[in-house]
């Protein structure tokens, strides 16, 4: 079975290198990872391509137009369905997302279409981090369950792999988000066609180096988007039915 892992990448210069050193060392079968880089003013793209030298099951896409975090994951995740992907799986950059969960999502990928990392259930942890990050967290997922009504403790988890055809179901080229929305965009519409997910537990730390791109606009930003998907998609009474934790 063939797994990309998609990474998305805006200055993460201090993190690319350990994060895919790491990813290596995970040794396993089939797996190629994918950086796409914005065209990072610190050089992140640079490191990324260096190691393509090194690690066989490395590729870079360097986006010099676009910018953004949502765009650059839908990039990523054509490239894997092009290059026949099976599971693909995405995550940040900033060690927020550990590796080491990898194997994880990919053994209940076998059961479920989606598997989450989730901070929100039995073993899952979100540490490292300030109250109000927290906090905002915590209202985020709240604000976004009751809008959107999906069943998931940890809706706005980035962390997460998906089976290819539900990549293929949800049209790709349809979604609206530019930016970290894009997220919550993708859990819904997977909701709304009744795929199966399931969350693992994963400890989130707070990004290990560099600096983050979220600000009061973007959050902003992100809160109306879920306002906008909840009027532009169609609604069913079926919300939630695919998803089964056993
Ligand atoms: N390609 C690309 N990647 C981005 C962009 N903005 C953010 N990213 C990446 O998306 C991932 C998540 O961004 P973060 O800045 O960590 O956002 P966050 O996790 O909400 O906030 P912090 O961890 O506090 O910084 C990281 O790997 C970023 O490098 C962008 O415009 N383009
Ligand atoms: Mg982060």
């Amino acid at each position: 079975m063939k797994t990309y892992v998609i990474i998305p990448t805006y200055n993460e210069a201090e993190n690319i290198e350990p994060l895919l050193r790491e990813i290596q060392q995970l040794n396993l079968p089939d797996l190629t990872a994918v950086v796409v880089d914005d065209n990072s003013p610190d050089g992140t793209g640079e490191i990324a391509d260096r190691l393509t030298k090194e690690f066989p099951g490395l590729k870079v896409i360097h986006r010099y137009k676009d910018r953004g975090r949502g765009s650059a994951g839908i990039e990523g995740f054509k490239f894997a369905l092009k290059e026949g992907a099976d599971y693909i799986v995405e995550m940040d950059a900033d060690f927020s997302h550990q590796p080491k969960y990898i194997p994880n999502l990919l053994k209940h990928i076998i059961n479920y279409d989606i598997v989450l990392g989730s901070r929100f259930v039995a073993g899952g942890q979100d540490i490292n981090r300030g109250w109000t990050r927290k906090i905002v967290t915590v209202f985020a997922q709240i604000y976004i369950q009751q809008m959107l009504g999906i069943k998931v403790k940890d809706i706005t988890s980035g962390y997460r792999c998906f089976r290819r055809k539900v990549l293929e179901e949800i049209n790709l080229d349809q979604l609206i988000s530019t930016g970290p929305s894009i997220v919550t965009e993708l859990l819904y519409k997977s909701t709304l066609k009744g795929f199966k997910i399931y969350e693992t537990p994963i400890v989130f730390e707070d990004r290990r180096q560099g600096e983050t791109k979220l600000n009061l606009a973007i959050l902003l930003k992100t809160l109306y988007m879920v306002y906008k998907f909840k009027m532009i998609y169609p609604h069913t009474n079926n919300i939630g039915v695919g998803i089964d934790k056993k």
